[in-house]
């Protein structure tokens, strides 16, 4: 049986677990959960994962949330190898490393600035979050000097996890070329690849909801 996920395209971290199953050829039965109408509070939601967020992953009747943990479940239990979560440990720490950087840094921002747009009605000055954003366009660049992708010369499962989160920060503060060049390749890069499908409805839908929002150049 498809394992099922509660998700919401407009999450990026839904979006990482959709790209990752896409590579693994993977189907799963999709439930929408709408959080501007609350729903990871109902009873239901809360009995299945008492953090109430999304993304949350049942898988014959195994159940486990956040982005992070489900890809690499992913990557482990149908993964036909080791290509997207190298099994060495030195290659596993940078992509953790990497997987953590996009948890505590910019997934982290992503959610302190947005959801009171998405889900609470309230409206964001761009300016006031400008710096950070920039912070983390510049530590990306640097992690992307020497390979085409975050964690080495192979895409990871640490780039399904940015891929998401920086596009979604690029539709807030457009990432100019001149100033951001390997930031700038490694999302042309992305863009190319056949799992993007599954970020560019949420990217969209994300758009039009900050538009009708923000003060931004969305
Ligand atoms: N680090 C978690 C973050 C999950 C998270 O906070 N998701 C948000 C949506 S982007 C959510 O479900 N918020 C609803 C709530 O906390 O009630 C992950 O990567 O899955």
């Amino acid at each position: 049986m498809a394992p099922t996920l509660y998700m919401s395209e407009v999450s990026p971290a839904c979006r990482a677990v959709m790209m990752t199953a896409r590579t693994l050829g993977l189907t799963l039965k999709v439930k929408k959960i709408d959080l501007s109408k609350k729903e990871q509070l109902t009873p239901h939601f809360i009995k299945i994962n008492p953090q109430h967020t999304i993304p949350t992953l049942i898988d014959n009747g195994f159940v486990t949330w956040d982005s992070h943990a489900i890809i690499s479940f992913l990557v482990g239990k149908y993964g036909n190898d080791d290509e997207l979560y190298s099994k060495d440990v030195m290659e596993r720490a940078l992509i953790d490393q990497r997987l953590h950087f996009d948890s505590s840094v910019v997934g982290n921002f992503i959610r302190t600035v947005l959801n009171p747009v998405l889900y609470e009605d309230k409206q964001i000055k761009i300016e006031d979050h400008k710096e950070e954003i920039h912070k983390i366009y510049a530590l990306m660049e640097k992690f992307l000097r020497s390979f085409p992708w975050i964690a080495g010369k192979k895409i990871t499962i640490a780039d399904m996890s940015l891929i998401p989160s920086i596009t979604s920060l690029n539709v807030i503060m457009p990432i100019k070329s001149d100033e951001y060049p390997n930031l700038t390749s490694w999302i042309h890069r992305s863009e190319n690849l056949p799992c993007f499908m599954e970020n560019q409805n949420g990217l969209n839908q994300l758009r039009d909801l900050l538009q009708s929002r923000c003060c931004c150049s969305c």
